[in-house]
């Protein structure tokens, strides 16, 4: 199969550096030539705009940036080629390091030392033992299998809910939505790394954040969000945070990004807020991996990490 050429459509990423990673060994276009551009092989895209991609009839794959690909199922004129999403070690490294600060961060109580400091108080809180802790991985998939294996490590007791049944050595595995309210009401912190699917659109409400456990020494139960924003409702959490059903939550994603400057949870002190940052694409790291697996496509061999399109991860 000969060199396929490959269209950079990035929206909200500045397309430079990838372009200069993908051109050392391909050509690279940013816009298809005229209405039906059949000069174009694969397209490595965050949030192409709608029917782009089906102006491309000898296209081979498309290539998400991300290990999400909501992006691209977004799209209405979607062809019916290949997609291949990012698993990566230095995006799973990223995202293991954010969970594992979020999760420690609960669990040493830092909102509450934040707190006294600002008054000036000088008070020892309880430590509780890590095994009290119950850490619940929702989407028990690459990223929150990484994860979980450090909180293991730091004896955090874990529990994973998958679609389907996924075993893990120390870890308390459920699946399904027979498994959902026994894993919910084996967790106290919640750390939610589920792709956004029609399965699991809004599945972050008050009736699920009701079901998680509270009889730790967290004094309350813990939402940690890093796989998409429409998984939540914004305002469930806010109000399991006003009664008490939360006590604290790490959002890195929202229903609407950027977070909108009027949100409430910008300035709510249980809150605690990053920009969809907590595992960025580097470049550096995954475009040498696209690279190789066109290669290898073109060899005949088989593309790795391909989205099932109907379960829309
Ligand atoms: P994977 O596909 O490897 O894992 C997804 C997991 O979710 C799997 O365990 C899967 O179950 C489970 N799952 C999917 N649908 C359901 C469902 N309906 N019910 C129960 N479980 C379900 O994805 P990754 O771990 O690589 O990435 C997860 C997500 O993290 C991405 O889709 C993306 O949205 C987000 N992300 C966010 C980033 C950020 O910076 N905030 C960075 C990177 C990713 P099963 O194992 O049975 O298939
Ligand atoms: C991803 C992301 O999906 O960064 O990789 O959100």
């Amino acid at each position: 199969m000969e060199k396929g050429k490959v269209l950079l459509a990035l929206t909200g990423f500045h397309p430079q550096h990838w372009r200069e990673l993908l051109a050392a060994e391909r050509e690279v276009v940013l816009e298809p030539d005229g209405p039906t551009d059949p000069s174009i092989a694969y397209a490595v895209v965050w949030k192409q705009k709608p029917n782009l991609l089906s102006r491309l009839p000898n296209l081979r794959a498309i290539f998400s940036i991300g290990a999400g690909v909501d992006h691209i199922f977004a799209d209405p004129g979607l062809p019916d080629v290949p997609i291949v999403r990012v698993v990566a070690d230095n995006l799973t490294q990223h995202m293991t390091e954010y969970v594992v600060w979020r999760v420690l961060d609960h669990h040493r109580q830092s909102m509450l030392y934040r707190a006294q400091q600002q008054k000036k108080i000088w008070r020892e809180l309880p430590q509780r033992p890590a095994e009290d802790i119950s850490v619940g991985i929702m989407g028990l998939g690459n990223l929150g299998r990484a994860a979980a294996s450090v909180l293991l490590s730091l004896g955090f007791a874990i529990n994973g809910w998958s679609r389907n049944e996924r075993p893990m050595k120390g870890v308390s595995t459920y699946a399904g939505e027979a498994g959902l309210i026994p894993f919910l009401n084996a967790t106290d912190i919640l750390v939610v790394l589920l792709p956004l699917t029609p399965n699991t659109q809004g599945i972050i409400n008050y009736g699920v954040l009701k079901e998680l456990r509270r009889r730790n020494g967290l004094g309350g139960a813990v939402l940690i969000n890093a796989g998409r924003g429409r998984l939540q409702k914004d305002a469930d959490i806010l109000r399991a945070l006003t009664d008490g059903t939360l006590k604290e939550a790490s959002l890195d994603v929202f229903e609407v990004e950027p977070l909108p400057k009027t949100s409430p949870l910008w300035s709510h002190p249980k809150v605690f807020v990053t920009p969809h940052a907590a595992a960025t694409s580097d470049p550096t790291h995954l475009v040498p991996i696209m690279l190789r697996q066109m290669d290898a496509f073109e060899r005949g061999e088989k593309l790795e990490n391909l989205v099932d399109r109907e379960a829309g991860y």
